[in-house]
């Protein structure tokens, strides 16, 4: 009979689900249940969330900040892009917009700052590279983070969050000073090889 998918076919066409698929079914479904699980787990006891103090801002305000800052505290330019070595400890400024990181950072090796991240326009992804560190920056928030570089070099930062014709070639740069090129304190306690930055604290 011609089957117009509107009637029914007769009699029960179906075959039982096999034991085997019920059993995949089964872990799947505990699988989705721990993964769900670790959301909120992950977020207590992952260690891998940079928390910070997070504020809401305006652009154009975090924009004036972030120049103030680079007046402040300018050493040097790279065609064009101010490089900033601000005082250790203190509180950086980094902008993200279309289609660049401002400015480029000069920090010390073993020396906590406060770094104020936020984007002028539309969502960016910071990504150090060739380190495995995220973070989304994201207009209207300043995300201060408690940040210590554990090496010294220089880093890339390449936005990791489709933001239009020039995405590719956002790239930013932080550079780290070796420990001790300034009189910067001793190695911090809890390295590991791969951590350039370790994110302290949770406040507010
Ligand atoms: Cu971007």
């Amino acid at each position: 009979m011609y089957q117009t998918g509107i009637d029914p076919p007769e009699g029960i066409w179906w075959k039982p689900a096999h034991k085997s698929e019920k059993v995949w079914i089964a872990i799947a479904f505990a699988w989705c249940l721990i993964l769900f699980a670790m959301m909120p787990l992950w977020h207590l006891r992952g260690g891998q969330n940079t928390t910070g103090i997070r504020h809401v801002v305006e652009p154009a305000d975090f924009l004036a900040r972030t120049n103030e800052f680079i007046a402040t505290y300018q050493v040097d330019s790279d065609r064009g892009m101010p490089i900033v070595e601000p005082p250790p400890g203190s509180d950086v400024y980094l902008l993200a917009m279309m289609w660049q990181w401002r400015p480029i950072l000069r920090l010390q090796e073993g020396v906590e700052y406060t770094l104020h991240l936020s984007s002028l326009d539309l969502n960016h992804g910071f990504n150090l590279h060739p380190l495995n560190l995220n973070f989304q920056v994201v207009p209207g928030y300043d995300y201060a983070l408690r940040v210590t570089p554990t090496q010294a070099g220089e880093f890339r930062i390449v936005c990791n969050e489709f933001c239009g014709i020039g995405h590719d070639v956002m790239v930013g740069r932080i550079e780290v000073l070796p420990a001790g090129a300034q009189g910067a304190s001793s190695e911090p306690d809890g390295l590991q090889g791969t951590d350039l930055f370790v994110s302290q604290g949770d406040e507010e």
